[in-house]
């Protein structure tokens, strides 16, 4: 996997680049939209394509290791062939589902014993067994298997738990070097950065993983509850330690302005839930600010939902009968919210790109963060 950096802003750490992975190239700063089962909810490939413009898109191997299974996932010819979808895919680890969406877990040395939160049957993830599993899915991008701790988190069980993610870690790489996709390309794991909020931690947990020297970097266990200064104060920290020639990817994070601020930090990849799942509440976020589509206000407001979007769908449709869409529990709504606001994350981390090659991203930054909080 080859990353090129293209710029690199003068009053920021902000940088724009280039990487390229077996299914195509991928601008940076991006967002990639959250496909957890094979599927951006509510969002049929074609438009993730073509209104959306994602270039890269997220699995998630727990979910996808218990259904549909490696078996037939193996028979489609890989996780691409079997969704439908020709440009490039990150799998995460299932490490962080395990232990958020699985009953019943357990951790030691070996890896995560846990119950399936589908039908309640028994599994382990090893570090081993989840690179064969993210093999066989067959994502351009694979994750290292870690723990992501709760916060708060005592200093002790942080350095323990960060420790382990770093066994794991190196257990991650020697079963990859030994191993190969069996659908004949390059897959490249990313390690990924622990440490809770203890900076002396975040610190050694980025110094290990920058000496795995992978194709790229994860930072994790943010955005897990603390107050955003603190995921910023995190962020900066392992951006700092973390290699200038290798792309660094923020899980899980987050609301826009927290989209915008870590890329002014050096933070050159994302994924949320948040566009997808507060789009099927109601919210939507708009060039304008934020919507909640199923306020009364909007009842005849027959404006397009977001002309600032180059998006047939933000475009064509009105407030007025999204509004109503949601108000009578129609299921088109749940589509057309979820594609304006993933059309919207696009759109910020191309704008920001765009600033970033003309050299004005702080100010521009600086700028938008209070429109994006702006409530209409
Ligand atoms: N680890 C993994 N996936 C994740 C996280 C993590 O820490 C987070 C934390 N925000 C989101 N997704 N493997």
């Amino acid at each position: 996997m080859d990353f090129q950096l293209a710029a690199k802003d003068t009053h920021s750490r902000a940088r724009a680049g280039t990487l390229t992975t077996a299914h195509g190239e991928i601008q940076t700063p991006i967002f990639m939209p959250v496909g957890t089962v094979g599927s951006v909810k509510a969002v049929p490939q074609v438009q993730i394509k073509e209104e959306i413009k994602a270039q890269i898109i997220l699995g998630n191997t727990y979910h996808l290791y218990l259904r549909p299974g490696t078996d037939i996932l193996e028979q489609a010819g890989g996780l691409h062939r079997f969704m439908n979808w020709d440009r490039p895919i990150l799998t995460d680890s299932g490490g962080y589902q395990v232990f958020s969406l699985s009953g019943n877990r357990k951790l030691s040395e070996e890896g995560a014993l846990f119950q399936s939160h589908i039908d309640g049957s028994r599994h382990l993830f090893s570090p081993e067994k989840v690179m064969d599993i993210q093999r066989k899915i067959g994502a351009d991008i694979i994750m290292a298997f870690d723990e992501c701790p709760p916060y708060p988190s005592d200093f002790a069980y942080a350095k323990k738990s960060m420790e382990l993610t770093h066994r794991w870690l190196a257990r991650c790489v020697q079963h990859l070097s030994g191993t190969e996709c069996p659908y004949g390309y390059e897959q490249a794991l990313f390690p990924i950065v622990q440490g809770s909020t203890y900076r002396d931690l975040r610190k050694a947990s980025s110094e290990f993983v920058a000496s795995m020297e992978c194709d790229g970097n994860a930072i994790g266990g943010l955005s897990v509850g603390e107050p955003e200064e603190t995921m910023y104060e995190m962020a900066a920290l392992c951006c700092d330690i973390l290699p200038e020639d290798k792309p660094r990817y923020l899980m899980g994070v987050g609301t826009p302005w927290n989209i915008l601020e870590n890329i002014a930090l050096g933070v050159d990849m994302f994924d949320c839930v948040m566009p997808t799942r507060n789009g099927r509440n109601g919210m939507l976020f708009t060039t304008k600010g934020v919507i909640n589509i199923r306020n009364k206000k909007w009842e005849n407001d027959f404006s397009p939902i977001d002309e600032g979007l180059d998006c047939a769908t933000s475009n064509c449709y009105t407030k007025a009968y999204l509004r109503h869409l949601f108000v009578a529990d129609e299921l088109l709504a749940l589509n057309i919210a979820s594609v304006q606001n993933l059309s919207f994350y696009l759109h910020l981390v191309a704008e920001a790109r765009k600033h970033i090659l003309q050299g004005d991203f702080k100010s521009w930054k600086d700028n938008m963060i209070p429109q994006l909080k702006q409530r209409l």
